[in-house]
């Protein structure tokens, strides 16, 4: 009788389960500035010189020809004892149109188109004068 002693080699196959972590590290906030930088450097101020005056007397506009920057303005003071008006008759920008302004009184237009201007007198046609928009 030979007894054999069979040894099963157990192969115990070891499962190696490598779990990569890769937990890597999270990119640090470095803090970039969300704050949006809204940089408002118009200046609607405005400048000493830019206000012009003209003064309406003997049937005149004294002075007859005046320069505004772009966005200045003229105020025009009637010195005589009867309405003039300002009126329009050639040049960039809107109508301008004062209407009577009466003995006393004024008109004040802010001018913001660049070009030159020729205006009237509705009620004397020969009181003219002139307005010369700049760009500075
Ligand atoms: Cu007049």
């Amino acid at each position: 009788m030979i007894a054999r002693s069979i040894v099963i080699p157990l192969c115990s196959a070891l499962a190696l389960t490598v779990t990569a972590c890769n937990a890597g590290p999270e990119p640090a906030p470095t803090g970039p500035p969300t704050t949006p930088t809204v940089s408002k450097t118009e200046r609607e101020e405005q400048k000493a010189g830019e206000a012009v005056e003209v003064v309406m007397e003997n049937t005149k506009y004294v002075p007859m020809a005046v320069s505004v920057p772009v966005g200045g303005t003229i105020t025009w003071t009637n010195e005589d004892d009867f309405p003039h008006t300002v009126t329009k008759q050639s040049g960039p920008g809107p109508e301008l149109d004062s209407g009577d302004i009466e003995a006393g009184g004024t008109f004040e237009q802010t001018f913001g188109d660049a070009g030159t201007i020729d205006y009237v007198c509705t009620i004397h046609p020969s009181q003219t004068g002139t307005i010369t928009v700049e760009q500075r």
